[in-house]
């Protein structure tokens, strides 16, 4: 395990961690909220294990001081929370609920008075109900309402923040949503759900030139992992290129790149199932201030062995595994950095690591927690950054997920990935091993580079 303080990273290099709105929050009957997707979802049985919800999840709604103070004392430069779209417009579009705005404005302030960044993500899979009556991200429409949200939000907090992430995994939303049906809002279309790849992009491209009037600096937050073939028989490349397509340059190659990858493996035309209107390539495509990325893990991929999708998963071997049963692979993240450097460019803008961690099996034992597993998943990542880095990758800062144990989605509160355990009985915060090891990383960065 590399020594922390002997970490070559630069100097202004920024350390955080982040969460999700209905992940953490709880109260979402309170203030005025509306109902998203995942209250409606978390409501049918048999969508989340053991039945369990985000109603009250770790009650941060009422406890974000306590949590802050954790924050505060961990030493952090930024936190990314994300902004429940249902608690500003709780119809998605249109009336505005102060209350909802007022609460991320005392986070805002709070954050700030002890020298915290805030970086809020303006939708991180919590759509309003009302808009998903309505077709949700197969919609057109809701891409408009989603640039109308930012607006209302960036109008209230943009004298405060400076940098916007628009979407959370644009990817893992179209796939679980609305592909396979294991997230909100359920669906289960298969490669019918493409347009509402287009349309969150679309959204992405649109709130960002409201943040931008605004005065804001916009990035966006791609789940990305390196593809690697089973074999090198050609029939396992020509899979994990298609593999590599529909989960990376889908998403990063609009962006950055202007232009929607070769999808014909797949059987679909570069409009994306007709979503695709002249115009709105170049607006997707604008200039990123930053690109963050969401690394868990390494994908392996074979040639399909039964009709149906080009490709299939195959399993990673010969290495250990998180709690949730995800291949650990820190050199995976250095392999798609350099990869990300070598695709884009001088189109890459500056990255930063906007989620990395891990979920490990914990118990509180007088007053301790020992998650040496996470210590271990977050050093090697670490250190895979900084190698990334002294290849030449500019790499701006890290944020791990998360802050604390919370709402694991599908998962519901049985995969546990904070840096501080939460007991869901008392809500009792318990800084786990990981959390102490992390302070001291930051503490000793910052004394470094003598901040
Ligand atoms: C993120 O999604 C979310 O942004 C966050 O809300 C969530 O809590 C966090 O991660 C933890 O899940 O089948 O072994 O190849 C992560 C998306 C999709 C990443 C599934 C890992 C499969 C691992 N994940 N993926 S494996």
């Amino acid at each position: 395990m590399p020594h922390p303080s002997r970490l070559a990273l630069p100097a202004d290099f920024r350390w955080g961690v982040a969460t999700a709105a209905y992940q953490i929050e709880g109260a979402t009957g309170e203030d005025g909220r509306g109902a998203s997707v995942w209250d409606t979802f978390t409501a049918k049985p048999g969508t989340v294990r053991d039945g369990h919800t985000g109603e009250v999840a770790c009650d941060h709604y009422h406890r974000w001081p306590e949590d802050i103070a954790l924050m505060r004392e961990l030493g952090i430069d930024a936190y990314r929370f994300s902004v429940a779209w249902p608690r500003i417009q709780p119809t998605g579009t249109g009336p505005v609920n102060k209350a909802g705005l007022d609460f991320y404005d005392r986070l805002v302030d709070g954050l700030l008075a002890v020298g915290i960044t805030p970086t809020p993500t303006l939708f991180h899979w919590d759509l309003p109900q009302a808009l998903e009556d309505r077709g949700g991200w197969l919609e057109r429409d809701t891409a408009r309402c989603f640039a109308e949200y930012a607006g209302v939000v960036a109008a209230r907090l943009g004298d405060r923040v400076g940098t916007w992430i628009t979407l959370n995994e644009p990817f893992v939303h179209m796939v679980f949503g609305y592909a396979l049906g294991s997230h909100a809002p359920g669906r289960s279309l298969m490669l019918d759900a493409l347009p509402v790849a287009h349309h969150q992009l679309l959204g992405h491209g649109l709130a960002a030139a409201v943040l931008r009037e605004h005065g804001g600096r916009v990035m966006i937050s791609n789940n990305c992992t390196p593809v690697r073939a089973a074999s090198e028989d050609p029939a396992d490349l020509v899979a994990a290129e298609a593999y590599d397509a529909l989960h990376n340059r889908l998403f990063n190659d609009p962006l950055l790149l202007g232009s929607y990858p070769d999808l014909s493996a797949f059987g679909v035309d570069r409009d994306l199932g007709g979503a695709v209107r002249e115009g709105d390539l170049d607006l997707i495509a604008a200039p990123l201030d930053g690109l963050g990325v969401n690394y868990y893990n390494p994908t392996r991929i074979a040639a399909p062995t039964a009709p149906g999708l080009p490709f299939e998963e195959a399993p990673i071997e010969g290495v250990p595994r998180t709690a949730f049963g995800w291949p650990v692979v820190p050199d995976g993240l250095r392999e798609l950095l350099t990869g990300l450097g070598r695709r884009y460019g001088a189109a890459l803008p500056p990255i930063t690591i906007t989620e990395n961690g891990c979920s490990v099996e914990d118990e509180v034992l007088n007053g301790a927690v020992d998650d040496r597993a996470r210590i271990d998943y977050l050093a090697g990542h670490v250190a895979a950054v900084e190698a990334a880095v002294a290849e030449g990758v500019d790499v701006r800062g890290y944020f791990t997920w998360s802050l604390m144990d919370n709402f694991e989605w599908a998962e519901g509160f049985s995969q546990r990935f904070g840096l501080v355990h939460v007991d869901f009985e008392t809500q009792q915060r318990t800084p786990k091993a990981s959390y102490a090891w992390y302070r001291n990383l930051i503490a000793d960065q910052r004394a470094r580079h003598g901040r």
